[in-house]
């Protein structure tokens, strides 16, 4: 799978690249994420990338120009199956949405900044709009740098343990139960016996029930929707 960026402030992005599960995943070839710098794609002597908006009123707006620019000398290169914006008043990012990303083979994310880019660009290339929660960044790129990472550790062989991204809190819309290792004793606290007995169907169950109550207690939101789709 391959991620292309595009961003006013790359530099944002050096760190998460150069860590973690991304950067294995790029190492070993799964995933490919190539950041472009959008200062790259200006033709003004300055390289001015926003301006002024229209009508008034405070904040900067990205250019359409140096951005479609960018879109277009990447769509000659292949082909996009989704170019995703990141925003604040895009669709709220959920899990349901992550997985069917990283089926894709071939995505752009556009990062905002300022008051966000020029409405004809969203109108002309842009086939998704994600935010990432209810509140303001300053910026898209940690909203980028998220959803690059919940994306990417779904690639197959990324995570080395198969089966551990299928079980995470939300996959099968629940939060994930409590989780524990050595030592069995800690501060007089002790490791509910239950995850020692070695039966795996009796841990099963007993993971799957705390996974139901905790998610009752805290999102009763969810826990609606997986009673309501479950049962
Ligand atoms: Cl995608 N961008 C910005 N600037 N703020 C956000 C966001 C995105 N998602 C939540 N807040």
């Amino acid at each position: 799978m391959r991620i292309d960026i595009i961003t006013c402030l790359p530099e944002m992005l050096d760190s998460f690249l150069g860590n973690s599960i991304v950067k294995r995943a790029q190492s070993k070839g799964l995933v490919t994420i190539e950041v472009h710098n959008l200062r790259d794609y200006t033709t003004t002597a300055y390289k001015q990338i926003d301006d002024y908006q229209f009508g008034g009123g405070a904040g900067m707006v990205m250019l359409a120009e140096p951005i479609a620019t960018c879109i277009r000398n990447l769509q000659s290169q292949r082909t996009y199956d989704a170019l995703i914006y990141m925003t604040p008043d895009g669709k709220r990012l959920e899990q349901k949405a992550v997985n069917a990303f990283s089926l894709l083979e071939n995505i752009i994310i556009l990062c905002g900044h300022y008051k966000g880019v020029d409405e004809r660009i969203r109108e002309q290339f842009i086939t998704h709009e994600v935010s990432i929660g209810d509140y303001v960044l300053s910026s898209g790129e940690l909203a980028a740098a998220v959803l690059s990472d919940a994306i990417a550790r779904l690639v197959p062989g990324v995570i080395s343990d198969e089966t551990s991204a299928l079980t995470d809190s939300f996959q099968d819309g629940l939060l994930a139960p409590p989780v524990y290792t050595r030592p069995v004793e800690w501060e007089g606290k002790t490791v509910p016996e239950i995850l020692l007995s070695g039966n795996h169907a009796k841990i099963e169950d007993w993971r799957f029930s705390q996974a139901l109550e905790r998610t009752k207690n805290r999102r009763p939101d969810l826990y609606q929707n997986w009673t309501d789709t479950n049962q």
